[in-house]
Protein backbone atom coordinates (compact mmCIF):
# COMPACT_ATOMS: atom_id res chain seq x y z
CA UNK A 1 0.00 0.00 0.00
CA UNK A 2 1.40 3.11 -1.04
CA UNK A 3 -0.94 5.53 0.75
CA UNK A 4 -1.94 5.21 4.19
CA UNK A 5 -5.98 4.61 5.30
CA UNK A 6 -7.56 7.92 5.11
CA UNK A 7 -9.91 7.66 8.30
CA UNK A 8 -12.15 10.98 7.22
CA UNK A 9 -12.64 9.34 4.21
CA UNK A 10 -15.69 7.12 6.43
CA UNK A 11 -17.00 10.24 7.43
CA UNK A 12 -20.07 10.31 4.63
CA UNK A 13 -20.89 6.82 6.02
CA UNK A 14 -21.16 8.24 9.05
CA UNK A 15 -23.02 10.83 8.48
CA UNK A 16 -25.63 8.40 6.15
CA UNK A 17 -26.44 6.08 9.31
CA UNK A 18 -26.42 8.38 11.62
CA UNK A 19 -29.71 9.80 9.47
CA UNK A 20 -30.74 6.41 9.27
CA UNK A 21 -30.53 5.12 12.94
CA UNK A 22 -32.23 8.54 13.95
CA UNK A 23 -35.07 6.60 12.07
CA UNK A 24 -36.41 10.43 10.75
CA UNK A 25 -39.72 10.65 8.95
CA UNK A 26 -43.06 11.33 9.72
CA UNK A 27 -43.09 11.86 13.27
CA UNK A 28 -46.54 9.73 14.04
CA UNK A 29 -45.12 6.92 15.43
CA UNK A 30 -42.77 9.03 18.11
CA UNK A 31 -43.04 8.58 21.49
CA UNK A 32 -41.59 12.03 21.69
CA UNK A 33 -44.78 13.72 21.27
CA UNK A 34 -46.38 12.42 24.10
CA UNK A 35 -50.57 13.12 24.52
CA UNK A 36 -51.65 11.79 27.68
CA UNK A 37 -50.31 11.17 31.14
CA UNK A 38 -48.57 7.69 30.56
CA UNK A 39 -46.77 8.30 27.70
CA UNK A 40 -45.46 11.96 29.17
CA UNK A 41 -43.66 9.30 32.38
CA UNK A 42 -42.21 6.85 29.90
CA UNK A 43 -40.86 10.20 28.28
CA UNK A 44 -39.32 11.61 31.48
CA UNK A 45 -37.73 8.42 32.32
CA UNK A 46 -36.42 7.94 28.38
CA UNK A 47 -35.24 11.83 29.18
CA UNK A 48 -33.27 10.35 32.55
CA UNK A 49 -31.50 7.51 31.16
CA UNK A 50 -30.45 9.40 28.20
CA UNK A 51 -29.29 12.11 30.58
CA UNK A 52 -26.72 9.72 32.40
CA UNK A 53 -25.71 7.88 29.40
CA UNK A 54 -24.65 11.42 27.83
CA UNK A 55 -23.10 12.21 31.37
CA UNK A 56 -21.10 8.40 31.23
CA UNK A 57 -20.11 8.98 27.40
CA UNK A 58 -19.08 12.92 27.77
CA UNK A 59 -16.73 11.73 30.77
CA UNK A 60 -15.44 8.72 29.29
CA UNK A 61 -14.23 10.30 25.97
CA UNK A 62 -12.51 13.36 28.19
CA UNK A 63 -10.71 11.03 30.80
CA UNK A 64 -10.16 9.20 27.33
CA UNK A 65 -8.62 12.37 25.47
CA UNK A 66 -6.68 14.02 28.43
CA UNK A 67 -5.02 9.91 28.70
CA UNK A 68 -4.12 9.87 25.55
CA UNK A 69 -2.38 13.18 25.25
CA UNK A 70 -1.14 13.23 29.12
CA UNK A 71 0.46 10.11 28.98
CA UNK A 72 1.56 9.20 25.68
CA UNK A 73 5.45 8.35 24.90
CA UNK A 74 7.31 11.59 24.44
CA UNK A 75 10.37 11.35 21.99
CA UNK A 76 13.55 9.72 23.08
CA UNK A 77 11.69 8.19 26.47
CA UNK A 78 13.20 4.31 26.69
CA UNK A 79 12.14 3.12 30.06
CA UNK A 80 9.11 1.69 30.95
CA UNK A 81 6.64 3.74 32.73
CA UNK A 82 5.78 3.31 36.40
CA UNK A 83 3.00 0.62 36.67
CA UNK A 84 -0.07 1.52 38.93
CA UNK A 85 -2.26 -1.45 40.17
CA UNK A 86 -4.42 -1.90 43.07
CA UNK A 87 -4.92 1.94 43.60
CA UNK A 88 -8.04 1.54 46.05
CA UNK A 89 -9.02 5.08 45.87
CA UNK A 90 -9.84 4.81 42.18
CA UNK A 91 -11.33 1.73 42.59
CA UNK A 92 -13.80 2.80 44.97
CA UNK A 93 -14.58 6.32 42.62
CA UNK A 94 -15.15 3.97 39.73
CA UNK A 95 -17.74 1.39 41.72
CA UNK A 96 -19.66 3.85 43.33
CA UNK A 97 -19.99 6.31 40.53
CA UNK A 98 -21.92 3.47 38.39
CA UNK A 99 -23.86 2.74 41.75
CA UNK A 100 -25.11 6.27 42.23
CA UNK A 101 -26.12 6.47 38.58
CA UNK A 102 -27.95 3.16 38.54
CA UNK A 103 -29.94 4.39 41.45
CA UNK A 104 -30.32 7.91 39.39
CA UNK A 105 -32.39 5.60 36.66
CA UNK A 106 -33.72 3.01 38.93
CA UNK A 107 -35.91 4.99 41.61
CA UNK A 108 -37.15 7.09 39.15
CA UNK A 109 -38.27 3.92 37.07
CA UNK A 110 -39.67 1.57 40.18
CA UNK A 111 -41.67 4.17 41.34
CA UNK A 112 -43.48 4.69 37.97
CA UNK A 113 -43.80 1.03 37.00
CA UNK A 114 -45.71 0.47 40.29
CA UNK A 115 -47.57 4.35 39.46
CA UNK A 116 -48.57 2.81 36.06
CA UNK A 117 -49.42 -0.68 37.74
CA UNK A 118 -52.02 1.01 39.66
CA UNK A 119 -55.58 0.51 39.39
CA UNK A 120 -57.36 3.06 41.56
CA UNK A 121 -60.15 4.12 39.59
CA UNK A 122 -60.90 1.58 37.63
CA UNK A 123 -64.65 1.32 38.36
CA UNK A 124 -65.15 4.92 37.19
CA UNK A 125 -62.45 3.84 33.86
CA UNK A 126 -63.38 2.22 30.60
CA UNK A 127 -62.63 -0.92 30.17
CA UNK A 128 -61.09 -2.96 26.74
CA UNK A 129 -60.04 -6.29 25.67
CA UNK A 130 -57.94 -6.36 23.32
CA UNK A 131 -56.76 -9.95 21.18
CA UNK A 132 -54.47 -9.33 19.14
CA UNK A 133 -54.55 -11.99 16.17
CA UNK A 134 -52.52 -12.50 13.66
CA UNK A 135 -52.36 -9.37 11.75
CA UNK A 136 -55.57 -7.65 12.90
CA UNK A 137 -56.69 -6.39 16.53
CA UNK A 138 -60.10 -6.96 18.42
CA UNK A 139 -61.44 -4.72 20.67
CA UNK A 140 -64.17 -5.92 23.24
CA UNK A 141 -65.47 -3.39 25.29
CA UNK A 142 -66.88 -5.86 28.31
CA UNK A 143 -69.33 -3.70 30.02
CA UNK A 144 -70.94 -1.99 26.82
CA UNK A 145 -70.79 -5.87 25.68
CA UNK A 146 -69.48 -4.57 21.99
CA UNK A 147 -67.01 -5.81 19.88
CA UNK A 148 -64.68 -3.87 17.44
CA UNK A 149 -61.75 -4.45 15.07
CA UNK A 150 -58.37 -2.12 14.10
CA UNK A 151 -60.27 1.29 15.26
CA UNK A 152 -59.75 1.79 19.13
CA UNK A 153 -62.75 4.83 20.04
CA UNK A 154 -62.01 6.09 23.28
CA UNK A 155 -63.26 8.86 25.34
CA UNK A 156 -60.91 12.14 26.28
CA UNK A 157 -59.64 12.26 29.76
CA UNK A 158 -60.73 9.09 30.89
CA UNK A 159 -58.61 6.14 32.26
CA UNK A 160 -58.83 3.39 29.98
CA UNK A 161 -57.86 -0.15 31.81
CA UNK A 162 -56.77 -2.77 29.08
CA UNK A 163 -56.81 -6.98 29.61
CA UNK A 164 -54.81 -7.70 26.77
CA UNK A 165 -54.09 -11.39 25.21
CA UNK A 166 -53.72 -13.21 22.21
CA UNK A 167 -55.47 -16.34 20.85
CA UNK A 168 -54.01 -19.57 22.22
CA UNK A 169 -52.95 -21.35 18.78
CA UNK A 170 -51.34 -17.62 18.46
CA UNK A 171 -48.13 -15.75 18.82
CA UNK A 172 -46.95 -13.52 20.91
CA UNK A 173 -47.58 -9.52 19.50
CA UNK A 174 -47.30 -5.98 21.59
CA UNK A 175 -49.53 -3.66 21.80
CA UNK A 176 -48.29 0.34 21.28
CA UNK A 177 -49.50 3.45 20.75
CA UNK A 178 -46.42 5.60 21.34
CA UNK A 179 -48.22 8.84 21.42
CA UNK A 180 -50.20 7.43 24.58
CA UNK A 181 -48.12 4.71 26.37
CA UNK A 182 -46.93 0.81 26.18
CA UNK A 183 -45.63 -1.24 25.01
CA UNK A 184 -47.36 -4.41 26.37
CA UNK A 185 -46.78 -7.91 25.19
CA UNK A 186 -50.39 -10.04 24.40
CA UNK A 187 -49.22 -13.66 25.19
CA UNK A 188 -51.38 -16.61 24.59
CA UNK A 189 -52.47 -18.01 27.67
CA UNK A 190 -52.10 -15.01 29.73
CA UNK A 191 -53.66 -11.96 30.25
CA UNK A 192 -51.54 -8.59 30.66
CA UNK A 193 -52.92 -5.41 32.38
CA UNK A 194 -51.86 -1.70 31.31
CA UNK A 195 -53.71 1.64 31.36
CA UNK A 196 -53.66 4.83 29.26
CA UNK A 197 -55.28 8.18 29.13
CA UNK A 198 -55.86 10.35 26.28
CA UNK A 199 -55.60 14.33 27.03
CA UNK A 200 -56.18 15.30 23.61
CA UNK A 201 -58.84 14.28 20.69
CA UNK A 202 -57.44 12.57 17.33
CA UNK A 203 -56.35 9.61 15.83
CA UNK A 204 -53.18 7.56 17.27
CA UNK A 205 -51.33 5.11 15.16
CA UNK A 206 -51.14 2.02 17.26
CA UNK A 207 -48.73 -0.77 16.13
CA UNK A 208 -47.72 -4.56 16.93
CA UNK A 209 -44.24 -3.92 18.45
CA UNK A 210 -43.24 -7.60 18.44
CA UNK A 211 -42.14 -9.37 15.28
CA UNK A 212 -44.69 -12.23 14.40
CA UNK A 213 -44.63 -13.40 11.31
CA UNK A 214 -44.94 -11.91 7.16
CA UNK A 215 -46.78 -9.33 7.89
CA UNK A 216 -46.16 -7.97 11.66
CA UNK A 217 -45.24 -4.20 9.63
CA UNK A 218 -48.82 -3.45 8.82
CA UNK A 219 -49.88 -5.07 12.12
CA UNK A 220 -51.61 -1.53 12.83
CA UNK A 221 -54.44 0.00 14.51
CA UNK A 222 -55.71 3.24 15.54
CA UNK A 223 -56.54 4.73 18.71
CA UNK A 224 -59.53 7.41 17.74
CA UNK A 225 -59.85 9.87 20.78
CA UNK A 226 -63.20 11.89 21.05
CA UNK A 227 -64.98 13.79 23.34
CA UNK A 228 -67.26 11.92 25.85
CA UNK A 229 -70.56 12.69 24.53
CA UNK A 230 -68.71 11.46 20.99
CA UNK A 231 -68.18 8.53 22.54
CA UNK A 232 -71.44 8.03 24.53
CA UNK A 233 -72.91 8.62 20.99
CA UNK A 234 -71.08 6.25 19.40
CA UNK A 235 -71.50 3.74 22.23
CA UNK A 236 -74.79 4.18 22.00
CA UNK A 237 -75.13 3.41 18.05
CA UNK A 238 -72.94 0.81 18.11
CA UNK A 239 -75.11 -1.07 20.76
CA UNK A 240 -78.31 -0.84 18.50
CA UNK A 241 -75.86 -2.03 15.56
CA UNK A 242 -78.70 -0.10 13.16
CA UNK A 243 -77.21 0.38 9.73
CA UNK A 244 -78.49 2.69 7.39
CA UNK A 245 -80.55 0.74 4.75
CA UNK A 246 -78.60 0.03 1.90
CA UNK A 247 -81.19 2.04 -1.45
CA UNK A 248 -79.26 1.42 -4.79
CA UNK A 249 -79.83 -2.15 -6.50
CA UNK A 250 -76.28 -2.50 -6.71
CA UNK A 251 -75.27 -2.20 -3.16
CA UNK A 252 -78.65 -4.52 -2.42
CA UNK A 253 -76.66 -7.26 -4.39
CA UNK A 254 -73.48 -6.07 -2.72
CA UNK A 255 -75.40 -7.55 0.63
CA UNK A 256 -76.46 -10.41 -0.95
CA UNK A 257 -72.97 -11.12 -1.64
CA UNK A 258 -72.10 -10.32 1.68
CA UNK A 259 -74.57 -12.42 3.05
CA UNK A 260 -73.08 -15.82 1.15
CA UNK A 261 -69.07 -14.85 1.36
CA UNK A 262 -68.28 -12.64 4.00
CA UNK A 263 -70.97 -13.20 7.08
CA UNK A 264 -69.68 -16.10 8.65
CA UNK A 265 -66.07 -14.68 9.21
CA UNK A 266 -67.30 -11.00 9.84
CA UNK A 267 -70.11 -9.78 11.90
CA UNK A 268 -72.03 -6.32 11.45
CA UNK A 269 -73.66 -6.79 14.65
CA UNK A 270 -71.31 -5.34 17.10
CA UNK A 271 -72.88 -7.07 20.08
CA UNK A 272 -71.79 -10.24 18.67
CA UNK A 273 -67.84 -11.77 18.80
CA UNK A 274 -66.67 -12.03 15.51
CA UNK A 275 -64.42 -14.76 14.62
CA UNK A 276 -62.51 -12.03 11.99
CA UNK A 277 -62.98 -8.13 12.38
CA UNK A 278 -65.98 -7.14 13.24
CA UNK A 279 -67.40 -4.72 10.41
CA UNK A 280 -69.83 -2.96 12.59
CA UNK A 281 -69.86 0.73 11.38
CA UNK A 282 -67.04 -0.03 8.92
CA UNK A 283 -67.93 2.86 6.68
CA UNK A 284 -66.78 4.99 9.84
CA UNK A 285 -63.05 3.70 10.11
CA UNK A 286 -60.54 5.76 8.68
CA UNK A 287 -58.46 2.55 7.84
CA UNK A 288 -58.85 -0.30 6.04
CA UNK A 289 -57.48 -3.22 7.61
CA UNK A 290 -55.73 -1.03 9.99
CA UNK A 291 -53.37 0.19 7.54
CA UNK A 292 -54.90 1.43 4.07
CA UNK A 293 -56.88 5.07 3.86
CA UNK A 294 -60.30 3.22 4.06
CA UNK A 295 -61.54 5.00 0.42
CA UNK A 296 -63.29 2.92 -2.73
CA UNK A 297 -60.05 2.49 -4.35
CA UNK A 298 -58.28 0.58 -1.34
CA UNK A 299 -61.38 -1.50 -0.13
CA UNK A 300 -61.87 -2.55 -4.00
CA UNK A 301 -57.97 -3.78 -3.93
CA UNK A 302 -58.77 -5.06 0.22
CA UNK A 303 -61.69 -7.18 -1.45
CA UNK A 304 -59.30 -8.42 -4.34
CA UNK A 305 -56.61 -9.04 -3.34
CA UNK A 306 -55.94 -9.43 0.45
CA UNK A 307 -53.00 -11.68 0.37
CA UNK A 308 -51.56 -9.34 -2.17
CA UNK A 309 -52.22 -6.34 0.56
CA UNK A 310 -50.82 -8.46 3.68
CA UNK A 311 -49.51 -11.23 2.84
CA UNK A 312 -49.90 -14.07 4.88
CA UNK A 313 -53.21 -12.92 6.51
CA UNK A 314 -56.32 -15.09 7.12
CA UNK A 315 -58.84 -13.52 4.80
CA UNK A 316 -58.30 -15.68 1.57
CA UNK A 317 -58.74 -14.53 -2.02
CA UNK A 318 -62.14 -15.02 -2.51
CA UNK A 319 -62.39 -15.03 -6.51
CA UNK A 320 -65.05 -12.98 -6.94
CA UNK A 321 -65.45 -10.95 -10.87
CA UNK A 322 -64.44 -7.34 -10.90
CA UNK A 323 -68.49 -6.99 -11.12
CA UNK A 324 -69.02 -8.86 -7.30
CA UNK A 325 -66.21 -7.05 -5.80
CA UNK A 326 -68.13 -3.39 -6.96
CA UNK A 327 -70.85 -4.74 -5.40
CA UNK A 328 -69.71 -5.40 -2.10
CA UNK A 329 -67.85 -2.44 -2.12
CA UNK A 330 -71.00 -0.31 -3.19
CA UNK A 331 -73.04 -2.00 0.33
CA UNK A 332 -69.70 -1.44 2.56
CA UNK A 333 -69.88 2.00 2.01
CA UNK A 334 -73.47 1.94 3.34
CA UNK A 335 -71.98 0.16 7.00
CA UNK A 336 -73.02 3.22 8.68
CA UNK A 337 -74.11 3.10 11.97
CA UNK A 338 -77.36 5.21 12.91
C1 LIG B 1 -62.15 -16.93 6.09
C2 LIG B 1 -62.59 -15.73 6.72
C3 LIG B 1 -62.83 -14.49 5.90
C4 LIG B 1 -63.69 -14.32 4.85
C5 LIG B 1 -64.53 -15.37 4.15
C6 LIG B 1 -63.65 -12.93 4.53
N1 LIG B 1 -62.78 -12.26 5.34
FE1 LIG B 1 -62.45 -10.27 5.38
N2 LIG B 1 -61.03 -10.51 6.80
C7 LIG B 1 -60.67 -11.72 7.37
C8 LIG B 1 -59.57 -11.50 8.25
C9 LIG B 1 -58.86 -12.54 9.06
C10 LIG B 1 -59.28 -10.12 8.21
C11 LIG B 1 -58.18 -9.39 8.97
C12 LIG B 1 -56.97 -9.31 8.06
C13 LIG B 1 -55.80 -8.64 8.71
O1 LIG B 1 -55.83 -7.42 8.86
O2 LIG B 1 -54.86 -9.35 9.11
C14 LIG B 1 -60.23 -9.54 7.30
C15 LIG B 1 -60.30 -8.17 7.04
C16 LIG B 1 -61.27 -7.58 6.27
C17 LIG B 1 -61.48 -6.16 6.14
C18 LIG B 1 -60.72 -5.06 6.89
C19 LIG B 1 -61.38 -4.89 8.22
C20 LIG B 1 -60.98 -3.66 9.02
O3 LIG B 1 -61.40 -3.58 10.15
O4 LIG B 1 -60.28 -2.80 8.53
C21 LIG B 1 -62.52 -5.98 5.29
C22 LIG B 1 -63.13 -4.67 4.85
C23 LIG B 1 -62.95 -7.30 4.87
N3 LIG B 1 -62.18 -8.24 5.49
C24 LIG B 1 -63.98 -7.53 3.99
C25 LIG B 1 -64.39 -8.79 3.58
C26 LIG B 1 -65.44 -9.02 2.60
C27 LIG B 1 -66.21 -7.92 1.90
C28 LIG B 1 -65.54 -10.37 2.48
C29 LIG B 1 -66.47 -11.13 1.56
C30 LIG B 1 -66.43 -10.80 0.16
C31 LIG B 1 -64.58 -10.98 3.37
N4 LIG B 1 -63.91 -9.98 4.03
C32 LIG B 1 -64.43 -12.34 3.56
C33 LIG B 1 -61.28 -12.95 7.14
C34 LIG B 1 -62.23 -13.19 6.18
CU1 LIG C 1 -48.06 -8.76 15.69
Amino acid sequence: MTQSFKAWRLLPLLVMLALVLTGCGDPYLSALNPSGPVAEEQLSLIYISLAVMIFVIVAVIVIYTYVLIRFRARPGQTEIPKQVEGSHTLEIIWTVIPILLLIIIAVPTVMTTFSLADETGIEEGLRVNVVAHQYWWEFEYPEEGIYTAQELVIPKDTWVFFELTAPDNGVIHSFWVPALGGKMDTNPGLVNRMKLKADKVGTFHGKCAELCGASHALMDFKVTVVEQEEYDVWAQKMMASQHVEPTTAVAQQGREIYANQCIGCHAIDANTKSPYPNLAGFADRQYVAGWWINDEKNLTEWIKNPQGLKPGNVMPDLGLSDEEVAAVVEYMKTLKLE
